[in-house]
């Protein structure tokens, strides 16, 4: 008799846990927290970097170009002087190369007055508003210093619930740090998080983190991603929103 009881708890036990939602079923379970990358998933900056950074390549006779520049996504702007400098014949010291970022940052920040909410497109925005309907809190997190000067100039200065960016952040991408900083931000467990990312150090960095990722254009092809997307709407699907 006690075997039987057993064998039959056993047996629904089993197919409870055979019939519990996955995360992975789409429109079952919802991500509590959704953390976006800036450049590249919420606006576009990469015209205003290479133009800086074009500028400071120039007056330095460094050879620079847009494949180069596409090395760029989500990498510190420390670490991406350091890709520029791969073409130098000249050695600079950290002063020096500290001076040459600080010369981009000026210029940059200078292009970036350009920027406004006509650079927010309407998809986005629409997405991010049925994104926070759902019920999720929503984050940035962000390689760029400048983040909050982009987000305001795109009319999001208060949209989001928290905001890590490379203002608190030791490590860049692909070191989670900086999302695991914006899940702390919000409360939640990185399990609990999607991350939305363009670049694949952004991917690899969500991943180490334990977090999903969605991934949008070259990120779609990490082989460690979750939701490869075309559109950033498709979000929506994904959240079953
Ligand atoms: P800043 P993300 C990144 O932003 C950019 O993709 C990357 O190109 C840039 O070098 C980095 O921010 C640092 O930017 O010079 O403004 O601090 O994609 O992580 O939102
Ligand atoms: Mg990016």
């Amino acid at each position: 008799m006690t075997a039987v009881c057993f064998g039959l708890a056993s047996g629904i036990l089993a197919a409870f846990i055979k019939s519990k939602p996955t995360r992975r079923d789409k429109g079952i379970m919802r991500y509590q927290g959704i953390i976006f990358d800036l450049d590249g998933v919420i606006c576009f900056t990469d015209k205003y970097h290479y133009q800086a950074w074009k500028a400071l390549a120039d007056e330095i006779g460094v050879y620079f170009d847009e494949t180069i520049n596409n090395r760029l996504r989500g990498v510190s702007r420390m670490a991406s002087l350091d890709i520029i400098l791969e073409r130098s014949e000249k050695e600079y010291t950290q002063e020096e190369k500290e001076q040459m970022a600080a010369k981009k940052n000026e210029v940059y920040r200078g292009l970036l007055q350009q920027m406004s909410e006509a650079d927010l497109s309407a998809e986005v925005k629409e997405t991010l508003d049925v994104l926070r309907a759902s019920g999720a809190k929503l984050a940035i997190g962000s390689s760029s210093k400048n983040a909050k000067l982009i987000l305001g100039r795109i009319g999001l200065g208060d949209y989001f619930d928290a905001i890590s960016d490379g203002t608190n952040i030791t490590h860049s991408k692909p070191n989670p740090e900086v999302f695991l900083k914006a899940a702390e931000f919000l409360g939640l467990d990185p399990k609990d998080c999607l991350v939305v990312e363009d670049a694949l150090a952004g991917i690899e960095a969500a991943v180490a983190g334990g977090f999903d990722g969605a991934g949008i254009g070259e990120a779609a092809t990490h082989e460690k991603v979750s939701w490869p997307i075309k559109t950033f709407a498709d979000l929506k699907q994904i959240q079953g929103a």
